[in-house]
C-alpha cells in the first residue's frame, strides 16, 4: 500500500478539532432540550435551532490518540451535522438533522446475543464509565463519493470485544440500529429495516474500528448516529451503522442489509477501492463535503498499512 506522507503544513493545531462555529450555552440546551419534548407533540418536529443543538460538549475534552493524523483539513462540525445519510429518518440529506432530535437517546441499552459470554441487555452509560474513550481524527467515505474528516470520540472496538467476551465460536459480528418506527418514517414505508451492518471478528478487532459516542467534542448528535454508532474508517460509509441496538455474534457469515438488497452494488466488505467501479459512482475520485474539490480515492480510504493485511490473497474485486 502506498505510504501517505502528511505535509506539515496541512496537520491541524489542537484547536482547529473543536471549532465553536455553533455556541451552545447551558440555558439555551435546556430550551433545546424542552423543545424535542414539546415540538413533536404540536406537529413542529422540523422546527430545530442548529445541528448541533442537543448535542451538548463532553464535560472534559477526551484525549486524542494522535496516532491518527489526516492528510487534508478537517471538515466543519456543522457540515458534518447537517449532510446525513439515515435513511429510517428521510432520504433527504440536508433534512435528516432537522427530524432526527426526534429520537430520545437517553437511557440506551444494547442487547448482546449469539456467542458471546456476556448477553442480555447492557446499559450503554455502565459500559462507558469502564472503558475509557478517546479522539481519532479520520477520513470517512461514502459510496455516493462524498468524504470527510472528522475527529470522533468512542472506545476502540477491540476494547469493548474484549470486555463482552465472545466466544471462539464467533467468527462475525453484526450490528442492528434501533427500531423506533413511531419516530423513524421510513421505517414505516420501506421494507428493509431495522438497518444491520455486520464484519468479520478480525475486522472488528483491528485497531482501527471504534465504537462512536461523540465527535468534534460533542456528544454524537441524533443525525449522525446517536447514542452510538460504529465507525469502519477503511470502508465505505454504510458500513457503519447507527444508533446500536443489537450487537449478535455469529459463527457463519450473517446477511447485511445493502449486500441483500443489492448485491452487485454492495459488497459484504465493501472496503474503499479505487479500482472496483460501482455502476452508479466512478469510485476513481471523491469530494470533500461542502466544496466539491476532487481527489483520487485512496485504496482502503488511506488506511491500508493498518488493514491491507486483513486480505490478504483475496481477490478484492470479485469478492467485494
Ligand atoms: N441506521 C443507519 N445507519 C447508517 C445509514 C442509514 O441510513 N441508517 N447510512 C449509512 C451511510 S450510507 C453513510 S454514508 C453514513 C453517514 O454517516 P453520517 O451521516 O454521520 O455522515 O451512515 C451510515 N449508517
Ligand atoms: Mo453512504
Amino acid at each position: 500500500m502506498p505510504h501517505i506522507r502528511i505535509p506539515p503544513t496541512w496537520r491541524l493545531p489542537d484547536s482547529a478539532a473543536t471549532p465553536e462555529h455553533v455556541y451552545l450555552d447551558r440555558r439555551r440546551f435546556i430550551a433545546a432540550a424542552a423543545g424535542t419534548l414539546l415540538l413533536p407533540a404540536l406537529g413542529c418536529a422540523e422546527d430545530r435551532p442548529g445541528p448541533l443543538d442537543g448535542a451538548p460538549k463532553y464535560p472534559t475534552a477526551v484525549p486524542r490518540n494522535v496516532k491518527y493524523t489526516l492528510d487534508r483539513p478537517l471538515t466543519k462540525d456543522t457540515v458534518a451535522a447537517s449532510v446525513n445519510n439515515y435513511y429510517e429518518f428521510t432520504t433527504d440529506k440536508d433534512r435528516v438533522w432537522k427530524l432526527s432530535h426526534t429520537l430520545k437517546t437517553e437511557p440506551w441499552s444494547i442487547e448482546i446475543a449469539g456467542h458471546c459470554k456476556r448477553t442480555g441487555k447492557i446499559d450503554l452509560a455502565d459500559v462507558l464509565k469502564k472503558l475509557p474513550q478517546e479522539e481519532r481524527l479520520y477520513r470517512f467515505r461514502c459510496v455516493e463519493t462524498w468524504a470527510m474528516t472528522v475527529p470522533w470520540i468512542g472506545v476502540p472496538m477491540h476494547k469493548f470485544l474484549d470486555w463482552l467476551e465472545p466466544t471462539s465460536k464467533a467468527k462475525y459480528v453484526r450490528f442492528w440500529t434501533v427500531w423506533r418506527p413511531k419516530v423513524m418514517p421510513g421505517q414505516s414505508f420501506r421494507d428493509m429495516f431495522p438497518y444491520f451492518e455486520a464484519l468479520r471478528m478480525d475486522e472488528a478487532r483491528n485497531e482501527m474500528t471504534m465504537l462512536v459516542t461523540g465527535m468534534f467534542g460533542r456528544r454524537l448528535p441524533t443525525q449522525n448516529g446517536a447514542p452510538v454508532r460504529v465507525i469502519v474508517p477503511w470502508k465505505y460509509g454504510y458500513k457503519s451503522p447507527k444508533s446500536i441496538a443489537k450487537i449478535e455474534f455469529t459463527e457463519k457469515k450473517p446477511p447485511t442489509l445493502w449486500n441483500q438488497a443489492q448485491p452487485l452494488e454492495y459488497g459484504f466488505f465493501s472496503n474503499v477501492n479505487p479500482k472496483r467501479p460501482h455502476p452508479r459512482w466512478s469510485q476513481a475520485s471523491e469530494w470533500m463535503i461542502p466544496d466539491r474539490e476532487r481527489r483520487p480515492t485512496l485504496p482502503f480510504n488511506g488506511y491500508g498499512e493498518q488493514v491491507a493485511g486483513l486480505y490478504k490473497g483475496m481477490d478484492l474485486i470479485k469478492n467485494h
